[in-house]
Order: C-alpha cells, then structure tokens, then sequence
C-alpha cells in the first residue's frame, strides 16, 4: 500500500496550547473524509506552553526551526513536508480547516496556489481588528496588486494550498510575517497560476502574535523593495525632467510668466533635483539588476532592451560624451573669461549647465560599471 501523503497540512505553531491540538485533529480529519491522504507537520519555535507535546498528540509530526519568526518556520515545515500538495494555516482556530480539501479541489482543477479569500469570504465579529479589517490588509493588498499586477482580494490570508513543484519555484528566503507577502510577489513574478476562494476567518483563541505596526511595516518595507521601478526608477526619471526643466527653460536668460520672474536661482535647485534624480533612477536599473541576478523577477522589457543596448563601453562612452559636453561649456566659459581679462565673470547659467552635464556623465560612468559588476553575478549563476 502506497504510504506516500497526498497532502501535507503545515502550521506554524509559537505557544497555541489552547488550539493546535484541535487543529491537528480537524485537518486530520478533513483529509480523510474527502478521501485524501494526508500528514499534518507542525512547525514549532520554542513553545515553552507544551504546544508541540498536543500537536504530537493529536498525530502531527513536530519539527522545531531554531530560527524566529513566521516564515522560518514556514520554511522549515515546508521542507519537511512530503506531498505533491501542501496546505498552510494558522495553529489558532482562525481558519476553518475542514474548508481544506475544497482549496485542494480548485488546486487540482489546474492552478498552482489557491488562496483562501477572507476578504472576499465572511469574517465572523471580533475575528479581525478594524484596523486590519479596513485599512492595513485592503491597501496592503490594494497595494500588493498595484506594484506587481495582480488581482487579489485577500493577498495576506493564511490559508493557502500550493504544489510542492510551485512552491519550490519561489525561493522563498524572508523570516517573518512578511513570508505572506514574499510568497505572493514571488508567485506573480513566476506567472503562478493562482486562483481564490472565499472562506470565513474565525475570532481567534489564545494570544495573537501579529503586531500590527511591526508586521505591517515588514510587509510594506518588503513590497517597496520587491519594486525599484515605483521606488526608485518613476521618482528617478521624475525628478530628472524636473530638474531639467528650469536648467533648459533659464540657460538663455531669466523668464517671466504672469506676475512671476524666474531666474537662476530655479536653475540651481534644478541641477541639485536632475542630480538626485539621475542617482535615484540608476538605483532603480540597479535594483532591478539585483532582482534580476538573484532570480526574484524576470528581466521585464526595459530590462532586457538595457542588456541588448546598454554593454559596458555603450556606458562609458556615453557617460564620457556627457562628461565631455559639459567640461566644453566650461571652457567655453573659461575662454569668453580670458577674452575679458579675466574680469567679472557670471557665466551662472552656462556654469550650472556644465557642471549638472559633467557630474551627470561621471554618474552615468560609475553607474555602468557598477550595473557590469551585477551583471557578472547573473552570468555565474
Ligand atoms: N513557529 C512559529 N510560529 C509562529 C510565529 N509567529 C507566529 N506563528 C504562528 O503562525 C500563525 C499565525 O500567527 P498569528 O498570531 O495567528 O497571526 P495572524 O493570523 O496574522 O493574526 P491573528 O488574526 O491575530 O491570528 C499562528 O499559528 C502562530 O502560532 C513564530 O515566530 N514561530
Ligand atoms: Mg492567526
């Protein structure tokens, strides 16, 4: 007889006295109702309220992660998991588990994760704050969809099921509650397919180990650094055509428009905001080199035209050229100087053109060395 779990069932278990033991036995018995094979793996962080004795009890397997955290503990229960399809909950009663073999029924229909919608499901009273409840996981989620093009109701829920082959794809790595996220960006990044169901998010027993600053801050810090291109790269090329602006609409003389005189002094903000933009913006294509070279995102269309294009001595020369442009209008100034003897120089608005062109130039110098530099890390890997 083939002894081999059809599903694996993971809980992450940090002092669930009170629960996990029933936890245990509702997945165990959800599984063998609908005629699954299944194994319940509990992933423990040091209990020190005999959680793991009333998981093993209730006939899960226990394996204790050393590291803290929520999503080291996921990581640890995951490997330890045998079947083709695991399932992940909460050890706190909060999730329905016996809802567990209908989330396993929509993965088999084709998808590679299925999540369990609370949003778009029931939330019983008193299961979820306000605070969570219409403001951190809506905008989270709202956000979440917005940066990596995803259609989610409930992107932070806890129960999900997925395949193994799936799962092993996202090289999940982060250890905290900002697992949740990680899993989800990952799986938009390697076109998962991933499909929703409605459930209903039960008030929790025992002592919640989300704190909702903390956790929430660790989410959103992850989305931020998950997308250069909202950090770094739109902000970048923003402030570069800001600054741009006045340099370019100023370089011939002052402007007035309406009841309002604009002079050089535009022009110096200018060059400081074109500056900043341009190190903002090669943070950006760094960033994404990044993600690229550590297999987080696939290169997307800017990234793939910068490989074709942008090589190493494109880079340099163009940098080179700018560098060059902006040192000929500073002798430019430095000749009409000589020519007055040396008197009275205000040559500010040439000056701020050349100086923002040559520290642009030497920018983008550094900048195409430092995106090689990436770039050889993705060539070893
Ligand atoms: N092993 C381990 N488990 C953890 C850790 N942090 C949380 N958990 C477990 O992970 C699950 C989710 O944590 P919860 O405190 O329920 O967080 P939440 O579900 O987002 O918040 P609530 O809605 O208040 O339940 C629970 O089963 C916790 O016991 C940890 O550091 N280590
Ligand atoms: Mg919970």
């Amino acid at each position: 007889m083939n002894n081999t779990p059809e599903v694996s069932v993971v809980l992450p278990c940090l002092n669930e006295a009170m629960t996990v033991g029933h936890c245990v036995e509702q997945a165990l018995k959800a599984l063998a109702a609908s005629g699954l094979r299944g194994e319940v793996i509990v992933s423990d962080n040091g209990s020190g309220d005999g959680s793991p004795e009333l998981a093993l009890k209730a006939g899960a397997r226990v394996v204790h992660e050393l590291r803290r955290g929520y999503g080291s503990a996921y990581q640890c229960g995951i490997i330890a998991a045998r079947a083709p399809i695991i399932v992940m909950a909460d050890a706190d009663n909060t999730y329905d588990l016996r809802e567990i073999p209908r989330l396993v029924a929509k993965l088999c229909e084709g998808y590679d994760m299925v999540l369990g919608s609370r949003l778009g499901g029931v939330i019983l009273p008193g299961a979820m704050p306000w605070l969570h409840r219409y403001v951190g996981n809506p905008i989270l989620t709202g956000l979440l969809n917005r940066l990596f093009q995803l259609q989610l109701q409930d992107a932070h829920t806890g129960l999900r099921a997925f395949t193994r082959a799936g799962y092993d794809r996202l090289e999940l790595r982060t250890t905290g509650m900002e697992f949740a996220s990680e899993m989800i960006v990952s799986a938009g990044q390697q076109r998962l397919k991933v499909a929703e169901v409605p459930i209903t998010y039960h008030p929790r027993a025992g002592e919640s180990k989300l704190k909702t600053w903390r956790d929430g801050w660790r989410h959103l810090r992850y989305l931020m650094l998950r997308s250069p291109t909202h950090l770094f790269l739109i902000p970048g090329v923003a402030l570069v055509l800001l600054g741009w602006l006045p340099l370019v609409a100023l370089a011939a003389g002052p402007l007035v428009i309406g009841r309002f005189f604009f002079d050089f002094h535009y022009m110096i903000a200018g060059s400081a905001i074109a500056l900043l933009g341009l190190q903002t913006l090669t943070l950006g294509v760094h960033g994404k080199a990044y993600l690229v070279a550590n297999n987080l995102e696939h290169p997307d269309r800017l990234m793939a035209w910068l490989q074709e294009n942008f090589t190493l001595e494109r880079g340099l020369l163009s940098g080179l050229a700018l560098l060059l442009i902006g040192l000929g209008f500073g002798l430019r100034i430095f000749i009409v100087w000589a020519q007055h003897g040396y008197e009275n120089l205000f040559e500010l608005r040439t000056g701020l053109v050349a100086l923002t062109l040559a520290v642009s130039g030497t920018q983008v110098i550094v900048a195409a060395l430092f995106l090689s530099l990436l770039r050889i890390q993705t060539r070893n890997d």
